[in-house]
């Protein structure tokens, strides 16, 4: 059913119907298909619009680490709580520079810079620039995360080469302010107004396993898929544990098909996004991830650790893909 009162829009990739009207009912009522009709509806929307037997992977590096003044219930680098982190300085370029050929050489397409800030300094940002348009320099394709940016922010770091901006909504509009204060989903969707009008790609995602309501994840989806335009990227994460943070009181690991599920659900309403099945793989079995690639998830991050918490081994994930005769650029 299509709600009515919002009419359907041409997106511009391929000049495709990407629809941006959905109804919270339309998306639960997706995601509690019997299993093999959901299965069958997502593959069938993957085929349609990427290989279903690719899967994109990229690396990650936290180039600022700790000490955020924001109060993510989720995070091991805000400074409102005890972590046991240690926090840094941004690091030099050129050590950015070579941590990317490393990646480069170890199978990563893409290389995402990730700082701990509410908002980039101007002299900060010159610097990611700079990083930006060196990675680039290497054949890579850029992504940087960094907090709330301004509208001439994003226009500098379109003018350095980025391709992907990376600025996650989380969660459901009801569950929001269960875990951030201070910052508003406002705030977000702000921001990736900025970004896209920059003419930089969007990245945008939430994190599932803090204790919300399947709604609230179906929320979420539904905040994605009505934003102006799907993000090109949109990375599901599972909650990472990390000691010290307030999340530990309602954090409740999602059941296994539930994420299919909300993989699959995703994939349909948003049919033309990479979807990124991001932290939280360290905990699934090498079944669930094979699911979440029949549902639709066509990227992961590789690599030991993401910025501070664990990631599958390398060997793990090589020889996962190769079992299942998935394409990637790693070896
Ligand atoms: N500081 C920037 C910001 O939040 O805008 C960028 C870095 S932040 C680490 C990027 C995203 O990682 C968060 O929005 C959140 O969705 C995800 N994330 C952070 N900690 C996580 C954890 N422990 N487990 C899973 N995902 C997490
Ligand atoms: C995203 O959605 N997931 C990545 C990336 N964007 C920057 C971050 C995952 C972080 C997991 C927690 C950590 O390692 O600190
Ligand atoms: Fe800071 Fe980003 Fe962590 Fe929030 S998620 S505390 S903004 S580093």
């Amino acid at each position: 059913m299509i709600a009515s009162g919002r009419v359907e829009r041409n997106d511009s990739r391929n000049g495709a119907q990407l629809r941006s009207n959905w109804e919270r009912a339309e998306a639960q009522a997706l995601y509690n298909l019997p299993f093999a009709d959901l299965m069958f509806q997502a593959q069938s929307v993957h085929r349609d619009n990427f290989d279903p037997n690719h899967v994109e992977t990229a690396s990650l590096l936290s180039i600022k680490t700790g000490g955020c003044p924001e109060d993510c219930g989720y995070c091991s680098q805000s400074a409102h709580y005890q972590t046991g982190l240690k926090a840094t300085r941004l690091m030099d370029c050129a050590d950015v520079v070579a941590s990317a050929q490393r990646a480069k050489d170890a199978g990563a397409s893409r290389f995402c810079m990730a700082a701990a800030w509410r908002s980039p300094k101007d002299r900060d940002l010159d610097q990611v620039c700079y990083m930006v348009s060196a990675v680039k320099g290497l054949g890579m394709e850029t992504c940087v995360t960094l907090g709330m940016l301004t509208p001439n922010q994003a226009i500098q770091l379109f003018e350095a080469g980025l391709d992907f901006y990376n600025h996650n909504v989380d969660t459901s509009p009801e569950f929001y302010g269960k875990i951030i204060s201070t910052r508003t989903l406002q705030d977000r969707i702000d921001t990736l107004a900025h970004v896209r009008e920059a003419g930089i790609k969007v990245c945008s995602g939430g994190i599932i396993g803090m204790g919300e309501r399947v709604e609230d994840r179906l929320g979420m989806l539904v905040l994605l898929a009505n934003l102006p335009s799907h993000p090109e990227s949109v990375p599901i994460n599972m909650w990472n544990e990390v000691e010290g943070v307030p999340v530990n009181d309602t954090a409740e690991r999602p059941e296994p098909f539930a994420l299919v599920r909300l993989v699959a659900t995703a994939r349909i309403m948003m049919p033309k996004s990479v979807v990124r099945l991001s932290a939280g793989r360290q905990y699934m079995t090498d079944e669930l991830q094979a699911l979440c690639f029949f549902a639709g998830a066509n990227s992961i991050f590789i690599g030991d650790t993401l910025l501070t918490t664990k990631n599958p081994q390398r060997d793990r994930d090589s020889n996962l893909l190769d079992r299942l005769g998935i394409a990637s650029s790693l070896a």
